[in-house]
């Protein structure tokens, strides 16, 4: 490229380029935020006609310029202020019936004024948009998002105005096959503004990110970093955990960055007193505060320990699917219903399937005691060999990785769902495996593999990525899809690896309230047994040390379209979309209370 095409095409950037300067900021929990919550103007635009002309090329004044006419006799087709609005959190397709199936573009818009501060930068964050997002603050873009379940934000401190802003997102949950998730999945592709947006101010320089976590291996010994954005970057930033008496000082580099090291007498987390210490980052020039539990996860051969000794995960499997309403769940209560659910089963864990949820289930995890398997949306047929693909799913593992860090709940990062063996899939998968480790070493490293076969009653586990893992993630359908219940009875299972192995996936559909014999399909009994024959053959198998059923409560998916049965729902649920247990929550929970007594 020549010099001045190369200048002529970073100038192009600009805008985007500025506001990704700054990463993730986390722990908005933590910090003075302003909530943009609540009803924004909404279009509807399938043929995204608000951002290409009729010979599909972009238009510079798009949707996003919120143009009105200026005379009676201009023409402009479009007007946010008299279009219908849409809540911001939820997604699109449980507000309007004619947006059920909707994939496509819908465009927001939210006004706002702010009394602009000295000394103060701001961001304006956005939870999660399904699935791209392009987002524009007074006419101006401040760039684009891609990725369904992550976070990200972009600064607006020079843009924003005393009065009369205007953010404007295109939203567009089209699915792609690169894309992750590609076009295939079992669950409802819920579109929009799916979590919280809010405007954050900070100081010029401010705390932006921080890892405090025991080191590996250790219980006593807290090892991390601090990271300042903004112009001071050197600076003296404290570590203060009063209840534990830490009062830690360190400095930071030319680029922001303090490690810190130093030992603590914690009382550790766990299920049985999910401890959380507060905690304030001071920095010169800001100060963020946090709640943060300490324990440690391993493995040693076929065990998983935890805070060094040896346990059981007690799971279950919950999409983002919300309680009893239906739709996306975002909400704090949504947390505490689903997870107090898991609590009734006897769950000390719970995979949240198939992609990063909104954190408050991992902040209420943390505070209810349940550990947590995150994953990000690399299921079934991702094209392996497309490098862009392979920069997407980095992006999201490592936005997530940034997002819940801190969290002790989270004890497994799990890189995918169900992927089919090939070359190009190992590569790409042992590349998310060793991206993860090298952000987040505490962890354990998983994925949800498949088996096979080896004769008619013997199933083993010899999965190439298996070596690459801490702990083995298997699903299997014995009594669904792969025969009847009874089949689980004589088999056996083994594996090539000498690891732990988590049950990640097992169950079948019953409709709630349907009844007939336990050979019935769809009925709560024929569900039931799956989990009685399951469960006998799981207690069998000598280095299994966690299961996580599928699942909890019964979610939408366009894959699922048998009348008066599924009507788009995946009936695997032990609890209905209504909030009623069937049969097999009390044969799960039976088997977990004996578990708890062990
Ligand atoms: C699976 C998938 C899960 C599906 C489930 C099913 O193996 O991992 O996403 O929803 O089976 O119900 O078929």
């Amino acid at each position: 490229m020549k010099p001045f095409i190369l200048l002529i095409f970073l100038a192009a950037l600009a805008p985007s380029a500025r506001a990704q300067q700054v990463g993730l900021i986390t722990n908005t929990e933590g910090r003075k935020t302003i909530s943009l919550d609540g009803a924004w103007q909404a279009i509807v635009d399938p043929y995204e006609s608000g951002y290409y002309d009729y010979r599909y090329q972009p238009i510079p004044n798009g949707y996003f310029k919120n143009a009105k006419p200026k005379s009676k006799s201009d023409l402009i087709e479009y007007d946010f202020d008299t279009s219908a609005s849409l809540q911001v959190p939820g997604d699109w397709n449980t507000q309007r019936d004619e947006l059920l199936f909707y994939e496509g573009t819908i465009w927001y818009k939210k006004s706002f004024d702010y009394q602009r501060k000295p000394n103060t930068r701001l961001f304006v964050y956005f939870g999660a948009a399904n699935y791209r997002a392009d987002v524009f603050l007074n006419g101006e873009k401040l760039g684009q998002h891609e990725g369904g379940f992550t976070p990200f934000n972009f600064e607006i401190t020079n843009l924003v105005r005393d009065t009369g802003n205007f953010l404007i997102v295109k939203v567009d949950n089209k699915r792609q096959r690169e894309a992750v998730p590609t076009l295939m999945t079992d669950w409802w592709n819920y579109g929009g503004l799916t979590r919280e947006v809010k405007l954050i101010e900070t100081p010029t320089t401010f705390v932006q990110d921080y890892f405090i976590q025991l080191q590996k291996g250790s219980r006593e010994h807290i090892r991390g970093w601090v990271k300042l954005a903004g112009e001071k970057l050197a600076q003296r930033v404290t570590i203060h955990i009063p209840e534990a008496r830490i009062d830690k000082s360190f400095t930071t580099d030319a680029t922001g960055l303090a490690a810190i090291d130093f030992n603590a007498d914690l009382t550790l987390w766990s299920p049985e007193n999910p401890k959380l210490y507060d905690v304030a980052i001071e920095a010169e020039t800001d100060q963020v505060r946090d709640q943060i539990g300490f324990r440690s996860i391993e493995t040693r051969g076929t065990d998983i320990l935890l805070n060094g000794r040896p346990i059981f995960l007690r799971g279950i499997c919950i999409h983002e699917e919300a309680p009893l309403r239906g739709g996306r769940a975002y909400s704090r209560e949504d947390a505490r219903t689903l997870l107090g659910w898991a609590k009734e089963l006897g769950a000390n864990f719970v995979r949240l399937a198939h992609y990063p949820h909104n954190e408050f289930m991992i902040r209420e995890a943390d505070r209810m005691g349940i550990m947590v398997w995150s994953e990000i949306p690399v299921y079934w047929t991702i094209v392996f060999e497309n490098t862009a693909t392979l920069e997407n799913a980095r992006n999201q593992l490592s936005d997530v990785i940034a997002r819940d860090k801190n969290r002790a709940a989270v004890v497994i990062w799990s890189v995918a769902n169900e992927t089919p063996l090939s070359d190009a899939r190992l590569s790409f998968l042992r590349n998310l495996v060793s991206h993860a480790r090298s952000f987040d070493s505490t962890r354990l490293m998983s994925a949800a593999m498949e088996r096979h076969y080896v004769n008619e009653t013997t199933v083993t586990i010899d999965d190439p990525l298996g070596e690459y893992l801490d702990v083995l993630g298997c699903n299997e359908y014995v009594g669904w899809y792969d025969g009847l219940p009874e089949k689980a009875d004589g088999l056996r299972w083994e594996t090539k690896y000498q690891k732990p192995l988590v049950m990640s996936e097992f169950g079948g559909d019953a409709l709630y309230g349907h009844h007939g014999d336990a050979l019935m399909r769809w009925t709560e009994e024929y569900q039931e047994s799956i989990y009685q024959h399951q469960i006998g053959m799981l207690k069998k198998i000598p280095f299994l040390r966690g299961t996580s059923p599928w699942i909890l409560m019964d979610f939408r998916s366009p894959r699922r379209p048998l009348p008066n049965i599924q009507d788009y729902w995946n009936r695997k649920g032990l609890i209905s979309n209504r909030g009623e247990r069937k049969k097999a929550f009390y044969v799960l929970q039976g088997w977990y209370r004996e578990l708890q007594q062990k």
